[in-house]
């Protein structure tokens, strides 16, 4: 039998059109013969007719998805039977009874690039479902509204076999597995390998034990308890604040080098890039530390939010994701510090996700349509999805979320489910309307609010309008609630109305405060209420007053960041020199040691240089990438010369002496003391981080020491030792080729990038090796936007040369050109060109297709 898999043609996938299958599976056996280049899965799969499903027994319709499959054979309860080949997958005459569907295939994972499917990465055998991979596995009703108990046999010499679920009889050559909980096929998980536990054990509040593990390959077990001790912290607070607690008595985590995205969440098996497991103080940074604490709690959380209750198809991508993310904020927040939590994700959201809705690919919270479902795995779904559940738990009180939450897994558990479902369990939970909320959901676009003031007879009014802009597809827009977090202090500093939360509900709202005796100062969008853009002409006075006495965190670090954006803009539209008062208020900050380090390390941090582009853009006005680079350098080495003293005095109070621990408090003294150093770089050579790189024993003070280094040209030596020294690991090596690209000048960052390309350590089947490297350059914005447009044609020349081997890392990598549009007419002809030549390339993927059709626009 030939393939009978022909390649699915690009084609719109609609909400509207959804239609549950026509069978359920009652039980899934898989059996998996495992050799590298011809792998026999074996499946014996119960089907029933569906009575949920519309069509009538006569146009019941039996399809399976499958892709690249070789089928051996195919039987439909013990006959033999033939498919007809569709695009996507096979078509059967089955019967409308129970019947077992039983299939033979050979698949090719040591040929599997893609990283999809069942794949090969340095001799391990692993599996990645989500969203569509399980087909290409064997065929299937691939579909996350499918679900199945799944019993899979696994035979291979290899020594450690794991798949989903509990295990079960296993002896030299096979081990077997069996998954009780029903689950749809992208959360299907097989590992082999020669690999190493870290075994652990974890008692759930109602007595179970659970054995962990976290699997590595040799060499790796060293890093494994940090990523062990999250998962514990991780387990004990779903249960303690959620009451969810874990349900097999098995969880595994296994570490893999090749992998597309950070983990996945397989049941009761996550499979993790190692990136975002292994851990060391030597290897890894504070921020690498605090990077895998969030996805070993977010995976874990998908236990109960994705896994128990899973998505009815891929356009409800937001109700796991979104919420998981909420969650694994919470859990951070718990562990470290609430506000500095805050203001990273924000800084993140805006970086990312209001970028995203500002240009091309600006796309609902939930999308109404797409082509290929890996290019909405996007900061929209995920970070947007998080802010609306913020949102949600705004609107409706601790309270009302925690009755909504329990009714959602007591109504839901075991179930496919939509967004609708999850607005109705906090409707009949808190007796809420939240029909004008729904638009969150379905409309794209980030809204700007802004607000104007009056006082009258010790009445403070304050009058918000929303607005937002039209979106692809999306040309008007309706009024949203928004929940705004206000607090009025009054000229000394004191406040006179604590935090309350304004519900706007029009396009223009005014809502009123009494009995003041002054004029106050208002402390709008606390805690970053709503995601939204405040676009608020103040005077740095004021901005200055706020960054001094505002109770709220955030609004304090706010004031800083539009303090130092206003300043920069400035500089850029005047050629005026950086802002004293800025600079000022900020030496106050820094030299208040009653605030948090970790606080005045991001008060010390800028706007991106992204931001400020598109700020420029919004404001009607061409970017100049080399310009606000150069704004940039003025700045800095502004405050430098103008904090010296502090910054000597900071950086030697905040040497930690103590054992190296990524806690909240020590990682808050280390970005204080290396902001500190990086400042004093700037006047002295380079001096003091020699030394830190000399002595430093972390790598959070040896790569900030080398990045001060390359930033002042004194990199070379610092450089070649780095790689000498860690040459034999791959993560350290990731860091080692971003920080050459992301610390050059913008003339030389493309030039730099392409020699890493040519380096023997450079691959392009590896992507953190890939993004470490042209991730790296599409992340330095005047090195990537250089006028000549050499990042433009090296970045298109890797992703020409990456889309045959892995279209996801393509398609996703492509999102660096979408503010094309914002820049000049030069820019953007090189772009277009880029973006064209990708385009034509003969059998470019679905993927970057579609990515690329999207930009372009
Ligand atoms: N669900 C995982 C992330 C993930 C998504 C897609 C993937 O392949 C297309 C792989 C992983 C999570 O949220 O962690
Ligand atoms: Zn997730």
């Amino acid at each position: 039998m030939k393939d009978a898999s022909p390649q699915a043609q690009p084609e719109t996938i609609y909400l509207k059109d959804y239609k549950p299958f026509s069978y359920t599976v009652q039980q899934v056996d898989l059996l998996f013969r495992l050799a590298a280049n011809a792998t026999r899965v074996i499946s014996k799969i119960a089907f029933a007719p569906n009575p949920q499903a519309e069509d009538q027994a006569e146009n019941r319709r039996f399809f399976l998805h499958g892709e690249g499959l070789k089928p051996i054979s195919l039987k439909i309860d013990g006959t033999p039977v033939t498919p007809r080949e569709v695009p996507g997958g096979i078509e059967l005459d089955a019967p409308d009874a129970p019947f077992t569907f039983e299939a033979e295939v050979e698949i090719d994972p040591a040929a599997n690039t893609a990283l999809e499917g069942l794949y090969m990465s340095n001799g391990m055998y692993c599996t990645q479902c989500e969203a569509e991979g399980f087909r290409k596995i064997t065929y299937y009703p691939d579909r996350p509204d499918v679900l199945a108990p799944f019993d899979v046999r696994i035979e291979s010499d290899l020594p450690v076999l794991l798949s989903n679920g509990n295990p079960g009889t296993s002896g030299p050559g096979f081990a077997e597995w069996s998954d009780p909980w029903p689950k749809p096929a992208y959360l299907f998980a097989l590992v082999a390998g020669d690999l190493i536990a870290h075994p652990d054990t974890f008692t759930t509040r109602s007595g179970n034990t659970v054995d962990l593990n976290v699997w590595v390959r040799p060499g790796d077990e060293g890093k494994c308890a940090f990523a062990m001790e999250s998962l514990k912290k991780s387990m004990r607070w779903d249960e303690e604040v959620y009451g969810r607690e874990y349900d097999l008595n098995t969880f595994n985590i296994v570490a893999v080098d090749d992998f597309n995205m950070g983990a996945m969440e397989n049941k009761g098996l996550n499979i993790f890039n190692s990136s975002a497991v292994l851990a060391s103080s030597e290897t890894s940074t504070d921020a690498n530390f605090e990077r895998i604490e969030a996805i070993i709690a977010h995976e874990y959380f998908h236990n109960w939010t994705g896994n128990r209750i899973t998505c009815r198809d891929w356009f409800q991508l937001c109700l796991k994701e979104g919420l998981t993310v909420f969650r694994d904020a919470q859990f951070t927040a718990d562990q470290r510090s609430e506000p500095v939590k805050r203001i990273t994700d924000v800084i993140d959201l805006r970086g990312r996700q209001f970028r995203e809705d500002n240009g091309p690919l600006a796309h609902p919270v939930r999308p109404d349509s797409f082509v290929e479902i890996n290019n909405f795995y996007t900061a929209t779904i995920y970070e947007k999805g998080a802010e609306l559940i913020g949102m949600l738990k705004r609107l409706v009180g601790d309270e009302g979320y925690a009755k909504a939450l329990d009714l959602y897994f007591t109504r839901h558990d075991g179930e496919a489910c939509t967004i609708e479902d999850w607005l109705t369990v906090f409707e009949e939970a808190t007796g809420r309307d939240l029909g004008q909320f729904k638009r969150w959901y379905e409309q794209a676009g980030t809204p700007r609010l802004s607000f104007t003031e009056s006082f009258n007879n010790g009445t403070y009014t304050l009058t918000f309008k929303q607005q937002t802009p039209p979106t692809p597809g999306q040309p008007n827009k309706d009024p949203r609630v928004i929940p705004i977090a206000v607090g009025l202090l009054n000229p000394n500093g004191d406040e006179v109305q604590p935090t309350t939360m304004l519900e706007m509900t029009e396009a223009e709202q005014s809502f009123t405060f009494d009995g003041l005796a002054t004029k106050p100062i208002p402390s709008v969008l606390r805690g970053f209420s709503a995601p939204v853009i405040l676009e608020h002409e103040s005077d740095t006075q004021t901005r200055a007053f706020l960054l001094a006495h505002d109770t709220d965190p955030f609004n304090r670090w706010q004031a800083g960041r539009d303090l130092a954006q206003e300043s920069l803009l400035t500089m850029l539209r005047d050629g005026a020199g950086p802002d004293n008062a800025y600079l000022d208020a900020l030496l106050s900050l820094l030299r208040d040691d009653t605030q948090d380090p970790a606080f005045r390390a991001l008060a010390l941090g800028l706007p991106g240089q992204d931001d400020i582009a598109q700020t420029l853009a919004d404001q009607g006005q061409t970017p100049d990438p080399q310009a606000i680079w150069e704004a940039f350098e003025t700045l800095k080495h502004a405050r430098a010369e103008a904090f010296q003293d502090v910054a000597t005095r900071l950086y030697a109070q905040y040497q930690v002496t103590a054992p190296y621990s990524p806690d909240a408090e020590q990682s808050g003294a280390r970005a204080l003391a290396n902001a500190a150093m990086g400042m004093i770089n700037r006047l002295d050579g380079g001096a003091l981080a020699q030394k830190q790189f000399d002595s430093a024993d972390n790598m959070t003070q040896q790569l900030a020491a080398l990045s001060a280094l390359i930033a002042v040209g004194k990199g070379d030596a610092a450089v070649a030792r780095f790689y000498d020294q860690w040459q034999a690991d791959r993560l350290v090596i990731d860091k080692w080729f971003s920080v050459q690209i992301t610390g050059a000048r913008p003339d030389e960052a493309a030039d730099v990038a392409q020699r890493l390309t040519q380096h023997p350590d450079f691959t392009m089947k590896n992507p953190n090796r890939f993004r470490a490297t042209l991730g790296a350059l599409a992340m330095h914005p005047a090195g990537f936007h250089h006028a000549s447009g050499k990042g433009y044609a090296l970045l298109a020349d890797n992703l020409i040369a990456l889309d045959p081997l892995n279209p996801q890392t393509t398609a996703r990598m492509c999102t660096s050109f979408q503010t094309w549009r914002r820049y000049d007419a030069d820019r953007q002809a090189l772009i277009k060109a880029q973006l064209e030549r990708l385009l034509a390339t003969p059998d470019l993927s679905r993927d970057t297709t579609e990515m690329v059709s999207r930009i372009l626009g």
